[in-house]
């Protein structure tokens, strides 16, 4: 077979690619929205089935699981790589990712690729050599050249990908806070399981892992999760994962630490990515002050200082997260789960705030847990999102805060409260302090309560163990035609007097610069 890269329809590709640039033109907001949705072990097929629901919903991106040759149902298979040269597991193949990538990016939504470079599958129990592929694999492959061919990224399918001479020595992990430890042994399982082969990084595995990112490029990915960083040496990650070779596309790692500042994790293993590469991560740090926020007697007020006492990361740089697919689907990590309603006040503060990059977890019910089976579309959620992105570019300003609520503004058109308690709030909004659009009405996207702006003191009521996401509604806030031009009376037809548009103050931390405001 042949060793040319595989550049596929390079033609139609550009054609698609013009087409997404005047879908994003014509989609105000598109360029500042930054949430990204989780199709953790979704079919290639089922998310281009989706691509326009998930645009209309408002995700400016897709993570996909791992796009390689992998063998087996389990979800945890896709993470026990026997190829990278071919697509080939029960999520589909190269054709459908093909189809799943054109699909996105004709409608301008990003595709994201989860990447496992660190180890190949253990495959002990069938054979005792390292070939990868394996012997077997190969001889499927031989057998059927022209389906192979069609699904080939790179390399000669005839000869392993990697050897033996490719592998640490074999052994597995018992002292996970030693870094040479963690970043050259074996991650295994109990009852004498053997483990992953874990990598080296060669000169012979480095160049292998840069043509399977470029190829993953040429078929239209715009970004990365990398499986297991923390168990990477960071030479290893810098020498494939370079700027370069990235055009400009971000790599999220996944370092899961117990903490942020003073956690030992945090401090050998995300310090030091944070440092040493110019790569992003998972906000491990923010999910734990998060789950002690909202956690019984957690103060909701450390939300506000997560990331100056280092328990959160530079939200430029962070993957946020209320849930992620390790917690419900592995054993050790289930007593993380946080209380069902306490979970969506806490994507409530992920999307309303407007920093970092919400990762949506949405799976098909693995866990059995029935709380993430397409979790992307649901109502509540949906809004969220919604408030997420008209609201892009609005910097956070803080009204007032207790160990039981957050009550912030979105620049003038938002307005956001979270009661995490079993009571009641009300609460005094000083509008000569705080400016929002007035007269008018602003309306909650979660229960549609609509609010009543008027005059220069404000008093909102948020409900026990509820969020509140309310929004400057420019249809509500007009008279109807011919009725009393009272503001109270106002709920249709002709404009109010015209708001007052508040002066721009400046940001509470890191803002998109190039969002507009979208009413
Ligand atoms: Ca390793
Ligand atoms: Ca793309």
């Amino acid at each position: 077979m042949t060793t040319v890269s595989r550049v596929p329809h390079r033609l139609s590709r550009r054609l698609l690619a013009i087409a997404a640039v005047l879908v994003a033109a014509l989609l105000p907001g598109l360029a500042s929205a930054q949430a990204i949705l989780h199709a953790f072990n979704w079919r290639y097929d089922d998310v281009a089935a989706r691509a326009a629901e998930i645009r209309q919903l408002g995700y400016a991106g897709v993570l996909v699981s791992s796009p390689l040759k992998t063998e087996g149902p389990q979800w945890w298979a896709r993470y026990q790589p026997q190829d990278y040269r071919v697509i080939d597991s029960p999520l589909g193949d190269t054709e459908a990712f093909e189809r799943m990538s054109a699909a996105l990016e004709v409608r301008g939504v990003k595709l994201y690729a989860d990447l496992v470079l660190n180890h190949m599958a253990n495959e002990a129990s069938q054979r005792s050599d390292l070939d990868y592929p394996s012997a077997r694999v190969r001889a499927a492959y031989a057998a059927d050249p022209a389906r192979w061919q069609r699904q080939r990224l790179f390399g000669d399918l005839s000869q392993p990908l990697f050897t033996a001479a490719d592998f640490n020595p074999a052994f597995c992990i018992r002292n996970y806070n030693s870094v040479t430890e963690v970043q050259t042994g074996r991650l295994c399982g109990g009852d004498g399981d053997t483990g992953l082969p874990d990598l080296q990084g060669n000169a012979r595995v480095i160049a292998a892992q840069r043509q399977y990112v470029a190829a993953l490029i040429a078929l239209g990915v715009d970004g990365f999760r990398l499986d297991a960083a923390k168990h990477m040496t960071l030479a290893h990650v810098n020498a494939v994962l370079d700027p370069t070779l990235l055009g400009g596309r971000p790599v999220y790692g996944e370092i899961i630490t117990g903490g942020g500042r003073g956690n030992v994790e945090h401090e050998i293993f995300l310090v030091p990515w944070l440092r040493e590469t110019a790569l992003s991560a998972y906000d491990f740090p923010l999910f734990h002050r998060i789950r002690q926020a909202f956690g019984f007697g957690g103060d909701l007020s450390t939300l506000l200082t997560a990331e100056a006492d280092g328990q959160a990361i530079d939200p430029r740089r962070a993957w946020t997260f209320a849930v992620n697919h390790d917690i419900p689907l592995n054993g050790i990590f289930r007593g993380l789960i946080m209380d069902a309603t306490d979970e969506t006040l806490a994507w409530a503060w992920l999307f309303a705030r407007g920093q970092g990059t919400p990762l949506l977890y949405s799976d098909n019910n693995e866990s059995g847990d029935n709380r993430w089976n397409q979790l992307y579309r649901r109502p509540d959620i949906a809004a969220m999102l919604g408030f997420h992105n008209a609201l892009a570019g609005e910097p956070l300003v803080m009204v007032s805060q207790s160990a039981c609520h957050l009550l912030f503004r979105r620049g003038d058109r938002g307005l956001v409260g979270i009661n995490k308690c079993g009571e009641p709030r009300t609460l005094a909004v000083d509008i000569a302090a705080h400016p929002l659009r007035t007269p008018s009405r602003f309306r909650d996207a979660l229960s549609n309560h609509v609010l009543r702006v008027e005059g220069e003191a404000l008093s909102v009521t948020l409900p026990a163990r509820s969020a509140r996401l309310w929004r400057f509604d420019a249809a509500a806030s007009r008279c109807p035609q011919g009725a009393d031009k009272a503001p109270q009376r106002c709920t249709q037809g002709e404009p109010l007097p015209a708001p007052r548009v508040a002066p721009r103050r400046e940001p509470h931390g890191p803002m998109p610069v190039e969002a507009k405001p979208v009413d």
